[in-house]
């Protein structure tokens, strides 16, 4: 059986937050996030982020048949993200959260005539703290 090469690519996309230079401005290290997506949960399901930290998330589909995907949308954080990620496949979002605040993600899959993936509980929290209540 030949292995679709595509499954050993990792995808990056970075999302633009208002400024393209946070990178140059935080060159070198950034922190990586894994969760995990399979059963229709996230793991963790909650996770905090600090205000003008730049994190990876490293969204890792542990199925082996089903798709998920990983939707946040808040404008007024600038946050916009909604990826696919392919059974068995990972996807890296780059994040730059700006303001601090509490925002809700989600699987928005759905097969016919069955419950949404969000619907049997495949949502968390994304929380993000100001800088200064680092350490925690
Ligand atoms: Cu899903």
């Amino acid at each position: 059986m030949v292995r679709n090469s595509r499954l050993l690519l990792t995808l990056v996309i970075f999302i633009s937050s208002g400024s393209i230079n946070w990178l140059h401005a935080e060159a070198g290290y950034i922190k990586v996030i894994e969760v995990t997506l399979g059963d229709y949960r996230y793991m963790p399901a909650n996770i905090q982020l600090m205000v003008d930290q730049p994190v990876v998330l490293r969204l890792v589909n542990v199925d082996s048949f089903t798709p998920h995907n990983f939707t946040l949308k808040d404008a007024s954080d600038g946050l916009d993200v909604n990826v696919d990620i392919p059974a068995g496949d990972s996807v890296d979002v780059s994040l730059m959260p700006l303001v601090a605040g509490s925002h809700t993600f989600y699987c928005k899959n759905k097969f016919l005539f069955t419950d949404s993936h969000r619907e049997r509980g495949m949502q968390g929290t994304l929380t993000v703290i100001p800088a200064n209540q680092a350490g925690q």
